[in-house]
């Protein structure tokens, strides 16, 4: 398929939209100038906001009970790499790319990242996968992986992360996303100290493989698919795990592994504290880990995340670099389309979060003066902000209306007449 969408289309639907983003640029820079804020300063500080895409993500996602391939789904990493490509070109804020091993298995690494490179892509952290078994695999992991109790299983799962590792290094990525299943559906099945020390064990096995800039995200998980106790359950566990393992152990924190109303910016400010938020796999949910577009149930709560990471940065906390990374599975909308609706919703929460008069702030809180406070968060939410998200992409030559011009593109269309549909009828997230 011919490249994905050239300069020229983005510059033709960006035409018509020009002038108005001028005026509505204008007014929102005049109305922040009268609180303080210099409104290309916020647009360059955008410009730099990314956040890796989740591979597994491009293709339609399902649930245990079913999954509606939509058209022209990717058939393998190539094409699910062309379509981040897409979605990247028109918001150049996903310039890198996480993948899932082995459902991204290729032949050649080397290969897999000059291809990414010709579309303006890199690679971000790489993703094991011991939760579910592969055709021909010696040991099950039925009964969990790093923290089986059976060493054979527990060596099996070590070495598929240390071949991750060198995989990522081919990739040029510099961090190894560690998610396991393990736990237990009754109580009595696992002995809950014992599994953690396997655990243990097991990861210090994998933190001795990694090379000297790369970082272990270990994620914590409440529940699914063991549904009365998980080894990673929850920030405390997690951190404990980092803690023990090293300085490269960070956490890293999936909106969607907390039971409904947790206060997880407060997770994020600890995790601050403790100098181990490795991390983010952003997403939307209303009950369990539903995987749901970022800012899609509560833009509020992701909100109050960047408020909290761009407090950190005011406060000039050291060597705060989690990396921002999409985890979402897309049962119903074109997987392309959420990922952008997503990744303008995460530069959103970051833009809004720039708008707080930290100074300000402070004295309110000083003086506990909740009322103002609350509502000077609230003020900064409730600010549009899309002009500056228009601008941000405009200045580096992507859309000003990434959805409207992907609609306008044709390329789900043409992707469909490329990749003849496959019989995949199984029930799954991929
Ligand atoms: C587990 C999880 C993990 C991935 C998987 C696709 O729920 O969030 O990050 O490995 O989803
Ligand atoms: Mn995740």
């Amino acid at each position: 398929m011919s490249a994905i969408l050239d300069a020229d289309f983005i510059a033709r639907a960006n035409a018509p939209l020009a002038a108005s983003l001028e005026r509505d640029y204008a007014a929102l820079g005049e109305q922040l100038e009268r609180r303080g804020v210099a409104i290309d300063t916020i647009t360059g500080q955008v410009s730099g906001f990314a956040v890796a895409l989740p591979s597994w993500a491009v293709g339609t996602g399902g649930t245990r009970f079913a999954r509606f391939p939509g058209p022209g789904e990717p058939r393998n990493v190539f094409e699910k790499i062309q379509d981040c490509g897409v979605v990247h070109a028109l918001t150049a804020s996903t310039p890198t790319v996480s993948l899932h091993l082995p459902w991204d298995r290729a032949t050649d690494y080397t290969e897999l990242r000059q291809y990414a490179t010709t579309i303006g892509l890199g690679f971000d952290a790489v993703n094991s996968n011991t939760f579910q078994d592969q055709p021909g695999q010696q040991h099950s992991y039925k009964f969990g992986s790093l923290s089986h109790s059976d060493r054979a299983v527990r060596t099996q799962a070590i070495e598929h992360n240390l071949d991750v590792i060198r995989i990522g290094q081919l990739l040029g990525s510099h961090a190894l996303t560690l998610w396991i299943a393990d736990g237990a559906n009754f109580p009595g099945q696992q002995h809950l100290a014992r599994a953690f020390e396997r655990y243990l064990e097991s990861a210090a096995r994998i933190y001795a493989a990694l090379p000297a800039d790369w970082r272990l995200l270990i994620e914590h998980k409440m529940y699914e698919p063991a549904f009365y106790a998980t080894v990673i359950q929850d920030w405390g566990s997690s951190l404990m795990a980092a803690q023990t393992l090293g300085p490269k152990a960070h956490c890293l924190v999936d909106l969607g592994h907390h039971a409904p109303n947790v206060n997880i910016e407060m997770i994020v400010t600890r995790l601050i504290q403790a100098g181990r938020l490795g991390g983010f796999h952003f997403n939307d949910s209303k009950y369990g880990d539903d995987d749901l577009d970022a800012g899609s149930i509560h833009p509020y709560r992701l909100f109050l995340i960047f408020n909290e990471l761009v407090d950190a940065q005011w406060r000039r906390v050291p060597d705060l670099r989690p990396a921002h990374m999409l985890d979402q599975s897309h049962n119903v909308t074109d997987p392309i389309e959420s990922l952008i609706a997503s990744a303008t919703a995460l530069t959103r929460a970051y833009a809004q979060a720039l708008l707080v008069d930290r100074q300000r702030l402070d004295e309110l809180q000083t003086d506990n003066d909740a009322l103002m406070a609350s509502q000077l968060l609230q003020q900064a939410h409730a600010s549009d902000v899309s002009p500056i998200l228009a601008r941000a992409r405009q200045q580096r030559g992507a859309a000003i209306d990434p959805l409207q011009a992907y609609r306008s593109s044709g390329y789900r269309a043409r992707a469909a007449a490329d990749r003849p549909a496959q019989q995949r009828g199984r029930a799954g997230i991929i």
